[in-house]
């Protein structure tokens, strides 16, 4: 149940692979076309199925790695348990390339599910978001694998890129996605979910859910979903966010991220929608009109700035999934407590002293 693969495989042909044995590597990503392996793992890769399986660390079980100094570490071990001194793998993970040139990895897989239920659904905003997703997911924790949110700006630049009817099915509301997904046959597995829904739609939390009947309806109800980042592409200049914060702060981060963007910015247009299950939201701007272009890149670094503020005070993380680049760098050194700092200085000086790997990131 494990799979070796090398670094410039795309994460979809590993995905393919596994597939083809019965097994799942559960990394789900909208770009799995073109992103490869090598990056997945350097950039720690989060998507739409972390709420269940967690980010691409959770299931690296080994790597292959050139180090700084032109070694090859070949630490591409297929094992669970391996306590054998620190965990070198987990350091590659999310390190953007500063750390070693990864070059293969080993992943634990799961079996691939045999029942999928996906359900689209209209819902009022962020909060009745939130409570379909408490309610839904405590009697189901174990198979439910994604819960994402779309807000109804979000569904719209998703649907003119590319256009969806089940856009205009949830009409005029916010969206969410819910998937769960069980290696079971059970019979009962969707109806008992059917059910939950049932109660979730009559304390008006969710309005109007279809539930995919077939693989078309399901990528259907994804392609929504994963179109939204090129759809943001057309809507004129994008201020990108990638933010978390605690579950139970969701609702004070689009609310008081919002408040505080627009009173800077005014001419700026929210665009929010993310992991809602994993509280990371990606809190995007879009110009309001084509003529706001030009002012809202140059409010930009305010905008971050005045987002990564409301976060600090909810608890959160000013990068969830997306890590840190160069553009991050000074919110790095200014957001992140000096010991955390030292630490990871002292990590990059042990493996690229001469500071020679994809130097002016992260650090
Ligand atoms: C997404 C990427 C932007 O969630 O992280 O679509
Ligand atoms: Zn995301």
């Amino acid at each position: 149940m494990t799979l070796a693969v090398e670094a410039g495989m795309t994460l979809q042909v590993a995905r393919q692979h596994a597939a083809a044995a019965g097994l799942s590597l559960p990394i789900l990503l909208g770009s799995e076309a073109s992103a490869q392996i090598g990056g997945v793992v350097a950039t720690n890769a989060g998507g739409s199925n972390v709420l269940r399986f967690g980010m691409a660390r959770s299931r690296l079980l080994g790597l292959e790695v050139v180090l700084a100094d032109g070694r090859i570490w070949k630490g591409l071990r297929s094992l669970a348990k391996d306590n054998a001194g620190y965990s070198l793998s987990q350091i590659f993970a999310g390190s953007e390339g500063t750390l070693g040139v990864i070059t293969a990895a080993a992943f634990q897989l799961t079996p691939l599910p045999r029942q999928t239920v996906t359900v689209l659904a209209g819902t009022q905003d962020i909060g009745a978001a939130l409570r379909a997703f408490r309610r839904l997911r405590s009697g189901s924790a174990e198979t439910m694998v994604a819960a994402e949110y779309m807000s109804r700006a979000a569904i719209k630049v998703s649907s003119s890129h590319r256009f969806n009817p089940l856009a205009a099915a949830l009409s005029e509301q916010d969206g969410v996605l819910f998937e769960w997904a069980t290696t079971s046959d059970t019979a009962d597995f969707e109806p008992v979910i059917l059910e939950a829904l049932v109660v979730a739609l009559d304390q008006g939390d969710l309005i109007d859910p279809i539930v995919a009947k077939n693989e078309a309806e399901r990528l259907a109800i994804w392609s929504l979903r994963d179109t939204i980042g090129p759809g943001q592409g057309d809507a004129g200049y994008s201020v990108k966010n990638d933010v978390s914060v605690p579950v139970s702060q969701l609702v004070e981060l689009v609310e008081r991220g919002k408040k505080a963007v627009l009173e800077i910015a005014p001419m700026a247009r929210p665009i929010v929608y993310g992991h809602l299950g994993d509280g990371n939201l990606h809190v995007n701007f879009s110009p309001a009109a084509k003529a706001d272009n030009l002012r809202l890149q140059e409010v930009e670094a305010d905008i971050v700035e005045t987002l990564a503020d409301v976060v600090d005070a909810l608890g959160g993380s000013f990068s969830a999934e997306h890590g840190i680049g160069q553009s991050k760098r000074h919110m790095l050194a200014q957001r992140r407590p000096g010991v955390e700092i030292d630490m990871m200085r002292h990590i990059k000086a042990a493996l690229d002293p001469a500071g020679i790997l994809n130097p002016g990131k992260v650090l």
